[in-house]
């Protein structure tokens, strides 16, 4: 007889404990709070994020659900926390003020009863009526201070009544919401959406399929954490924290050229430190969206485990996806733990 296989002596009895998940970017939608024509059309949801309606109706489902299926997941996926956010392009969306201002309170509020219902397994990013800084700075001090929402969530420019003007928080009209925002000592997620429709029109015309999440909303919500880095707001700040999704949307692997061409082209604009260091100390970026050994091996290397969390991007992706990818990438133990949950502990006061 011919025995082909090793014994297994001393394997362990007993599989080794899960690894426990913290996920950051993980949508919800609140049509109660929203004004229909404003926001959450379906059909032009699907049309401005380049999407197919058929993945856009499943994917609503799920983002309405905050409950059975919702739950599920996670705990299939070993997530004992997801924080929730308002979904793209949520309040930025909205051109009137007013309309702006009253969703947004709806919306903390709501958010903050579904935390407070959840038995700890939510937490909730803050929106803000931007279109209004003094609306803001008091949503602001309501949704931090009062309801206990662990940071903000920006969904990229804020809308102009004129459609075709965005304002990115570079402008100086938001200065007095980031000096806040420093003192209360929360980080700033500043998530995609669709670039302004000239930009659309133009750039991306006869190719809606690159407009969305495949290609459009990296480098515009890049362009977005670059215009902050370069108008000096770190330099003025330097304890603000900045999150940015999808493993950086490209900044890590791109961070060389920039800070190299930079320097020989500053055009006027100056600041004291290279990109990586900024990208070292205001930015977090989450794993959302971007289950990809090599971006994520680039982005410790650029950036350090100590600055990467994880995320599933839910309800665009699935959670249980994200979670076997993370862990089996090809990391050590200890950056694992750290991505995994232990930088959101951290950086949330969670422990
Ligand atoms: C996202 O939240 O990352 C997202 C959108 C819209 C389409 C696809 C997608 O907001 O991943
Ligand atoms: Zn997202």
């Amino acid at each position: 007889m011919t025995l082909t296989r090793l014994p297994v002596a001393g394997a362990p009895k007993k599989p080794l404990a899960p690894l426990r998940k913290i996920a950051i970017e993980e949508h919800f939608m609140n049509p109660d709070a929203m004004h229909p024509e404003e926001t959450f059309n379906p059909v032009e949801f699907a049309r401005v994020s380049g999407l197919e309606t058929e993945f856009v109706q499943v994917v609503m489902q799920r983002m309405k659900d905050l409950h059975h299926k919702r739950i599920e997941e996670m705990d299939a996926a070993g997530i004992d926390v997801s924080i929730l956010s308002l979904t793209a392009a949520g309040i930025e969306g909205i051109a009137d003020a007013g309309k702006a201002i009253t969703a947004a309170r709806k919306v903390n509020d709501a958010l903050a009863e579904t935390v407070a219902r959840s038995r700890g397994r939510f937490l909730g990013f803050a929106s803000l009526p931007l279109q209004d800084t003094d609306a803001a700075l008091q949503e602001l001090e309501h949704a931090i201070g009062e309801l206990g929402l662990k940071g903000v969530m920006v969904n990229g420019y804020v809308q102009d009544p004129d459609k075709r003007i965005g304002h990115y928080l570079d402008e100086a009209r938001f200065a007095p919401v980031w000096e806040a925002i420093a003192a209360l000592k929360v980080p700033v997620y500043i998530h995609p959406r669709p670039s302004l429709p000239q930009v659309r029109e133009t750039l991306y015309a006869q190719h809606a399929e690159l407009a969305g999440a495949t290609w459009g909303f990296a480098p515009e919500t890049a362009t977005h954490a670059l215009r902050l880095v370069y108008s000096g707001l770190f330099d003025r700040h330097p304890e603000l924290t900045v999150i940015l999704g999808h493993l950086g949307e490209t900044l890590p692997y791109f961070s060389w050229r920039i800070q190299r061409c930079f320097e020989f082209n500053p055009l006027g604009h100056q600041v004291n430190k290279r990109l990586q260091d900024y990208l070292c100390e205001n930015f977090y970026i989450t794993t959302s969206g971007n289950n990809f050994d090599q971006a994520l091996i680039c982005a410790i290397l650029t950036m350090g485990a100590d600055r990467i969390m994880f995320a599933s991007d839910y309800p665009f992706e699935m959670s249980d996806d994200a979670a076997r990818w993370i862990e089996t990438a090809p990391i050590s133990e200890n950056d694992r733990r750290k991505i995994a949950y232990g930088n959101a502990e951290q950086l949330f006061g969670l422990r």
